[in-house]
């Protein structure tokens, strides 16, 4: 209930059911949607959004769920958090917009200065400010196409960068992501990915390397590569952490080979994997890197970051967009930043794993169909295949996923097969929470599970 005089009542960190889920009001939300949104537009919950603060989102009927998505690793600082919103509310009410590339104002270049701190290398950097990780990877595509003058961009199997048309070219995955939608964009090269737990046992971070390598070689030509282009720990193709060696094999075979190496930390960045970005666990610094997601706790905004020389040898006027670094977004962006240095939020992420992994190890060990546990800080995932075997089990993660939705537990899959479940809880969570949320998952395991 909202209170005039006092504002909305404070969110309790708490689980708590108070209907079926879904419940009343979300079926009769869900049926006006029926009728007038498209189909063609998912949601993972099957309830409604009223509220949501910290390390909860409460639906319509009153239900609390524990959020181990953040919105597809979206509100690391928590949602709602107190000081975004303060940021939020005071420069709505100076103004909403102007177009930066009309009236130019402080909170986009404090966000690029940022962005130039925060992001691996202390080499001069330049940035660029977009609504969605997809247009900041499209811009860096551009970027590296105009600074190199050739046009082919290496992309990995297993790879999301986006739904526009240049970024579903350059994303893996078919359905749903690319069905139908062709032509898509030329010049784009897809190479194998390092996936340590699908790869033959042994193999190195750069004998995976030297085995993308030799196909661009002999079927693009290393002097026609603008870009390599890579998540450093992938997240729509299911948490693929590569072996060690092999992002820092692909630095440096773009280094010698003048192409523009371009990291793509949309959703590893700004803390999420125990550091600010993901490419920092292996010393490795990116020529181009696009963030969003993360940047400003839910409003929308992306960033392009990379080396002056690179970034400007665009034209001028060359990049840009209406929405482009809104003052709003910027706005938010520098209060989560503040939050996640004043909070150490990579200590927090680094926490969130050292709770998760023993209790993920030990659902490895009693169920028997979880085939990998991977990723870092507070992204991580399980692969589940059918015991015995490394056969994917997309049903058993559905059904499992769709029981902690049903108990209070927001959890999300993913993967190229369709049989990881991973976690992004926002990175407040309150310990107390994120086990509570661990037992529901072991019971939603367990209840799915076939005793043997
Ligand atoms: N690059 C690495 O993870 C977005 C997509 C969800 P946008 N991932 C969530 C969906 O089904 O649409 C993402 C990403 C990486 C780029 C993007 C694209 O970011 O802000 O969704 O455009």
């Amino acid at each position: 209930m909202t209170d005039l005089l006092t504002g909305p009542e404070p969110v309790v960190q708490e689980r708590r059911l108070r209907t079926e889920v879904p419940g009343p009001r979300s079926r009769e939300l869900a049926s006006r949607r029926a009728a007038a949104v498209t189909g063609a537009v998912g949601s993972v919950l099957p309830v409604y959004v009223e509220r949501a603060a910290g390390g909860v989102v409460v639906d319509v009927d009153g239900n609390s769920f524990i959020d181990l998505g953040s919105g597809i690793a979206v509100t690391n600082v928590g949602h709602a958090a107190p000081e975004v919103v303060a940021a939020v509310q005071a420069q709505a009410a100076s103004f909403l917009h102007t177009c930066f590339m009309v009236g130019p104002y402080e909170g986009y270049v404090a966000v690029a200065e940022e962005l130039g701190r925060l992001t691996p290398g202390d080499h001069e950097k330049r940035s660029a400010l977009f609504n969605s990780g997809a247009e900041a990877v499209e811009n860096a595509v551009k970027v590296a196409r105009v600074a190199t003058g050739r046009s082919a961009v290496v992309v990995f199997d297993h790879a999301y960068h986006g739904r526009t048309n240049l970024t579903m070219a350059l994303t893996a995955k078919n359905m749903p992501y690319k069905n139908g939608f062709g032509p898509f964009a030329g010049e784009v090269y897809r190479v194998p990915m390092s996936y340590p737990y699908r790869d033959q046992p042994g193999l190195t971070g750069e004998q995976a390397a030297a085995r993308a390598f030799s196909l661009i070689e002999t079927q693009i030509g290393a002097h026609n590569v603008a870009a390599v282009l890579i998540e450093p720990i992938q997240g729509e193709g299911g948490f693929v952490v590569p072996a060690p060696g092999f992002l820092p094999a692909l630095a440096d075979w773009c280094r010698r080979s003048g192409a523009v190496f371009i990291a793509d930390e949309v959703q590893t960045g700004f803390c999420r994997t125990g550091a600010w970005f993901a490419s920092e666990h292996e010393g490795v610094v990116p020529d181009l890197i696009t963030t969003a997601k993360g940047i400003a706790a839910g409003m929308p905004l992306a960033g392009l970051t990379g080396r002056a020389e690179l970034m400007d040898a665009v034209h001028s006027g060359g990049l840009g967009g209406t929405y482009g670094g809104n003052p709003v977004s910027c706005a938010a962006a520098l209060a989560s930043i503040r939050v996640m240095q004043e909070q150490d939020l990579n200590a927090a992420a680094r926490a969130i794993e050292a709770t998760m992994l023993p209790r993920l190890r030990a659902l490895q060990e009693r169920t028997g169909v979880i085939g990998d546990i991977r990723g870092r800080g507070a992204m991580l995932a399980v692969e589940v295949v059918r015991p015995g075997t490394d056969e994917p089990d997309a049903a058993l993660t559905a059904a499992v996923s769709r029981a902690c939705h049903a108990e209070g537990v927001i959890t999300l899959t993913a993967g190229t097969f369709g049989n990881v479940l991973r976690f992004l809880p926002p990175l407040v969570i309150g310990q107390d929470l994120l086990t509570e949320a661990l037992d529901v998952l072991d019971a939603a395991f367990d209840a799915h599970v076939p005793v043997t």
